[in-house]
Parts: C-alpha cells; structure tokens; sequence
C-alpha cells in the first residue's frame, strides 16, 4: 500500500498580534537610491527585478539619492508638503467631528498622505482617478477644491453635493478627474482600465489611473483588470496601495506572504514597481515614470505603494483588537511628511518655524470651512436631504416601481 502524507491546510499567521511587536522583516527593505531606474520603454519582463526590490530615493538623513530622484522646484517640495499637512489636518477634524455625531461615518488616511499629494502633481488636466475611499489627499492636494463642499458632503446635510445618497468619503468629482468613489471593493479597476481603453479608442492623450488597498486584490475585478490592461495595452497605472491591513486582516490573507503585490502585474505582463509609499520622492518619480510609459502607448504599469495604515480603518473599527498599537511607529518607513519636512530643511528650504506658521494658517482655513459647511446643517440638527432624493437623478422618466416605491414610502 502507498503511504500518504495527511493534507494540512496552511492558514496565514497575522504579521503581529495585539501586545506583541510586529518584526517587519517580512518588507525586505533596499536603502535609498540602491534600485535602478530603466527606460520608461523598457520590456514589461524586464521590471522583474523592480517588482521585488524597493524603489526609494530620501535616506534617513533627508537626502535624494540615486536614479529615481526627481528634478522638482523647492516650490513644489512646498506645496506637496503642504498638502500632506492638510490632508492630517482634514482628517483629524473630520474624526472630531465624527466623535461629535456631526458625521455618521468617516476614513483616515493617516500615514499615507505622500501618495495621493505627489501622484495629484504628476497628472494632467483632463487625467482621471479612479480612487477607493482613502484617496481623500487627491482633492485636497488642489486648490480648486471646496473644503466647505466636501464637508457639507461628510455631513450629509442640505449643501451635501451628492444630497445624502453615498456613505461619507465617497466623493465624486468629474471636474477634478475623480470617479465617484463605490464602497463595493475593486470595481473602480475594471472601470479605470476601461476608461482608459476608451480614451485610446478616441485616439485621445488622456491616461486613468486606478488605485486598489492590498486586501481588495483578493477580488476577481482586480485581476480582470489586469489582463485586461495588460491585452490591450491601455494607457492606464494601476496603483495598489499596500495598508498592510485589510481591516482586521493582515496581507498574507490577501496571497501577500512569500511574494510582493507588484509580482502580480508582471505575471500578467505588465510593468511593475514596488516603490516606498512613504517618499514622496519616490512616489512623485515612479508615477511620472508610469504615466509617461502610458501616455506613450507603452502599456500599463503596476506600482505597489508599500505603505501603512496609520489609523483605524474606519470610525466603526478598532484596530488595538488585531494589531500592536505600536505598529505604525515602528514601521520601518517612518511618517511621510516628516520625511519631506526633514529634506526641505536639509536643502535649506524650509524651517521649523515655517512648518508651525504653515500648520496653524491650514488648522485656521479648515476649522473656517466646518464652520461654514455646519452653518447648512450636520447630522446632529437633521437637516439632512429628504429621503425622495434617492429617486432622483437616475431615469429620466421615472419607472413604474419605483413611482409606487416612492408613494409607498410617503415622500
Ligand atoms: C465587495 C466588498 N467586499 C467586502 C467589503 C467590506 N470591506 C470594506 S473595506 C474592507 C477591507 C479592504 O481592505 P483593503 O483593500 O486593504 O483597503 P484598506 O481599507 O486597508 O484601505 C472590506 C472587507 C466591501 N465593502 N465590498
């Protein structure tokens, strides 16, 4: 009789556990400025390599180093920094307030802020974002943004643009290339790869970009957008911002153990990178890197942002029941704006007390625009759009049902 080995099913172990400490080992770091940077022509096959390393330019010292650093004005280090800086700000009231019962529901992007701030600078007009719920950095990265319009959006309340019908922090902006956000994971990929596959049909010069959290790859729509992008070469980046958390799941849950997100993209063909989220060097780099490889009809890119969630992943979660609360210090990536302030002071263009004054008069600008969005209403004075506008804005001639749906609920 042949013997056989007992079948034992391998169930991930979490990266660490509430009271321990997480070894971040598991990262596999490379130092600032070690990783190439090749042609934006360059085979797909031949990003292998970049798919495993980690592109990163800023040292620990604040200084750029290596292929990938970028020719950018001081003024626009100033202005990045200055979107970071508010966006933690943003956030930190909106979570006040949400505290306070103004809001029924809000998301951080704590940690995360270089991403969206230095991906907002390498677009162009016209480009467009297909984002998750944590890319709020992408509108408050521009100037043409109404802080008081997306307040009066998180508080649902009589100037709320959307009139109350998506959950708070799922934005939409066509003018501002933003998708409406869904709360339904992952089907803004197949949309982004789409939208970018239409526009090359236009024979347009317009690229998307798509942006996915590590726990949400598990989902069929992330890897049909990959093939895809990859099958019809669609000028398109695909961004996977890797949170090393789901919610109370770590990215082994998701297939990340043993591999690295950005493997994924170059077994479907396409070109990727694996770049230091928390660099807004490298993540300003790689993304114009990525766009001009799209904008040139050369294909579709992959960048896997290794990043960490600062935060809890909603006002609904507490993350001190599944992870060590002193994960995020700890990370081996350290804060992004603290990186950026710490090169702008080693370049000689900035300060410490240019932070403070920058800090106060952005503290003083969103505490002016929550004032004015709750003078139309929070959720704590229920002035909140009526239920009939969930029938509005959808037919043009409204069907049968929902006309009796409507009267049924006496609106
Ligand atoms: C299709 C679908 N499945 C499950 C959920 C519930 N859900 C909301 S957020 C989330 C975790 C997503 O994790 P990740 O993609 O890593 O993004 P992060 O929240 O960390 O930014 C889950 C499971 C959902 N909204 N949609």
């Amino acid at each position: 009789m042949t013997s056989h080995t007992a079948l034992r099913l391998h169930i991930p172990e979490p990266t660490g556990r509430p009271g321990g400490s997480t070894d971040f080992s598991y990262l596999s770091l490379s130092p600032a400025g070690a990783v190439r940077r090749p042609p934006v022509d360059t085979p797909a096959a031949d990003t292998a390599d970049l798919a495993t390393s980690l592109v990163r330019v800023l040292d620990d010292d604040g200084r750029a180093l290596g292929p990938w650093a970028p020719d950018l004005h001081p003024e626009r280090l100033r202005r990045g920094l200055r979107a970071m800086m508010k966006t933690r700000i943003f956030d930190a009231r909106m979570l006040i307030a949400q505290r306070q019962k103004k809001l029924s529901f809000y998301m951080q992007c704590l940690g995360e802020e270089a991403i969206t701030a230095a991906h907002s600078m390498a677009l162009e007009p016209g480009d467009m974002c297909f984002p998750t719920y944590r890319q709020q950095g992408l509108l408050l990265s521009r100037d043409d943004i109404s802080l008081v319009e997306m307040i009066c959006q998180l508080m649902s309340n009589a100037r709320d643009p959307l009139k109350g019908r998506q959950l708070p922090v799922l934005y939409s902006y066509k003018r501002a290339g933003f998708f409406s956000t869904s709360g339904n994971l992952a089907t803004q990929l197949p949309q982004a790869v789409g939208w970018a596959m239409a526009s090359a049909i236009k024979g347009d010069t317009k690229i998307a970009s798509g942006w996915i959290g590590d726990g949400s790859t598990a989902e069929a729509d992330f890897h049909t957008a990959l093939t895809f992008a990859h099958v019809y070469r669609a000028p398109v980046i695909i961004y996977l911002v890797n949170y090393q958390w789901a919610i109370s799941t770590c990215l082994a849950i998701a297939g990340g153990e043993g591999t690295t997100f950005a493997q994924r993209g170059v077994g479907v063909g396409l070109a990727a990178l694996r770049v230091d989220g928390n660099d807004f060097l490298a993540v300003y780099a790689a993304s114009r890197w990525a766009a001009e490889r799209a904008r040139s009809n050369r294909g579709a890119t992959l960048i896997e942002w290794v990043t960490y969630r600062g935060g809890p992943h909603s006002t609904s979660d507490d993350p001190s029941k599944y992870r060590p609360a002193d994960d995020w210090q700890r990370f081996p990536l350290g804060d992004p704006i603290a990186r950026l302030k710490r090169h702008l002071i080693a370049i000689g263009e900035w300060s410490e007390a240019q932070h403070e004054e920058t800090h106060k008069a952005l503290e003083t600008q969103i505490i002016a625009a929550q004032k004015e969005a709750e003078s139309h209403g929070t959720l704590l004075d229920g002035r909140v759009p009526s239920a009939a506008t969930m029938f509005e804005d959808v037919f043009r001639d409204m069907p049968e049902h929902l006309r009796r749906q409507r009267q049924q609920l006496g609106v």
